[in-house]
């Protein structure tokens, strides 16, 4: 068996997608995603010129050693562009794998752990009040699980919050906009949020909260203590993990959970977080860490230490991912839970797939393969259009992480 031929697809159904086809010389065709949000074209570049031109005459059927061959082949490891060419690649390779085998990927992967997969959906406002409301619109649709996030007063577009009532799309620009960060106006009023959540809606939920990068260690453990009575199901990214040690002192001064990675590209990045035992749960997905073939590897290197998964399945994160994640979901054994933000109907559109969502939970198709295709009449309507994600700066005028 060969991969006669493989194309790029970029779509911009309300965001950009960037689809991998790789056909083979059986008429078996595999679909993988390779979007990186705001910085796509790089990722096209680079299965175009340097992936495609490798993989014609490969056996599709070699899906580990063609990993292998793309990672250790290109000499230059890892970082966010390699790894998501190498991640569509791998999940086409498994969706043929399937189509082949007459079997969904969980089967492949070792067969259903579990019913459906829980889920957790974005709630946001301007204030506490408007969060509190859209807290309970995603209970009234059956959620287990919600992200809450408010606007902040007297921060500029402060993170997570959205234009329209259920989600934000935070890259909405031909160029970078910019918004503001202030720690001390976040800490004074983020608990007074999550206070009112439980008042409202009790303890029943599982609530979630995205610190989105912004908070240094000490501010980070300072916040995780003050949510201590909240009972969060987890605290994300509280502070930037490219140094893993940073988590020391955080775990040191508070038992709210915390979830990081959806940011790494491999096992490399939560390597000495997850052995000592720094976080809760691993963020990272199909997309970001180089494919099914390789989450499944940090998959197992967490669970020995009872961290469980938290797959990101941002709106950035195409179908073909969140596909692929269900069938990950529904397999891995220490799974914790799997983001969801629903896409635009334009979205599901272009992307036909076999996954549904009921009472708080996704459940993935039993299609051959992952279940997830592409229309590429639809697609060729949404043609490529610049989009970038937000920048932060202090209020004088400091750069800051978004
Ligand atoms: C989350 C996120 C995202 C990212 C986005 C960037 O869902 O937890 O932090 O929404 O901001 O994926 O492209
Ligand atoms: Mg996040």
């Amino acid at each position: 068996m060969k991969i006669v031929s493989a194309k790029v697809i970029v779509t911009c159904p309300g965001r950009n997608f960037v689809t991998l086809k790789i056909h083979t010389d059986q008429g078996v065709y595999g679909i993988g995603d390779g979007t990186l949000n705001g910085r796509e074209l790089a990722v096209v570049s680079y299965l175009e010129d340097h992936v495609i031109p490798c993989l014609i005459g490969m056996d599709p059927r070699r899906i580990e050693d063609i990993w292998q061959y793309l990672y250790r082949g290109a000499y230059w490891r890892r970082g966010p562009v390699t790894m998501r060419a190498i991640a569509a690649v791998d999940m086409a390779l498994w969706d043929i794998k399937g189509k082949m085998a007459g079997m969904p990927v969980y089967q492949l992967l070792g067969g259903r752990s579990r019913d459906g997969v829980m889920v957790y959906g974005h709630a946001n406002g301007a204030d506490i009040d408007q969060t509190v409301d859209a807290v309970g619109k995603y209970i009234d649709l059956g959620y287990k699980a919600i992200r809450a996030q408010t606007g902040v007063p007297g921060i500029k577009d402060a993170y997570g919050v959205g234009r329209g009532t259920m989600y934000y799309e935070p890259a909405d620009a031909a160029l970078p906009s910019v918004t503001g960060w202030d720690t001390r106006k976040a800490l004074n009023y983020v608990p007074k949020l999550f206070e009112k959540l439980r008042a409202t809606y009790g303890f029943d939920h599982h609530l979630l909260h995205d610190g989105h990068h912004r908070y240094t260690p000490q501010e980070a453990a300072n916040l995780g203590k003050m949510l201590e009575p909240y009972q969060l199901f987890w605290l994300e990214d509280v502070t930037p993990a490219e140094n893993q040690e940073a988590f020391k002192l955080i775990r040191q001064h508070t038992v709210t959970p915390l979830a990081v990675g959806e940011i790494f590209n491999t096992i490399w990045d939560a390597k000495d977080l997850i052995q000592n035992q720094l976080i809760d749960y691993l963020r990272a997905t199909v997309v970001g860490a180089g494919g099914l073939t390789h989450l499944r590897r940090l998959a197992d290197l967490a669970s020995l230490y009872q961290i469980r998964t938290g797959c990101h399945g941002a709106t950035d994160l195409s179908p073909v991912t969140m596909g692929c994640a269900l069938h990950f979901d529904t397999w891995v054994p220490n799974f914790g839970i799997q983001e969801y933000m629903r896409h635009s109907e334009e979205t599901d559109a272009v992307f036909p797939h076999d996954y549904h969502f009921d009472k708080g939970y996704l459940f993935c198709g039993e299609a051959p393969g992952h279940g997830v295709d592409i229309d590429e009449e639809l697609a060729a309507k949404y043609p490529y259009k610049p989009a970038y994600l937000p920048v932060a700066r202090l209020e004088d005028g400091t750069m800051w992480n978004w």
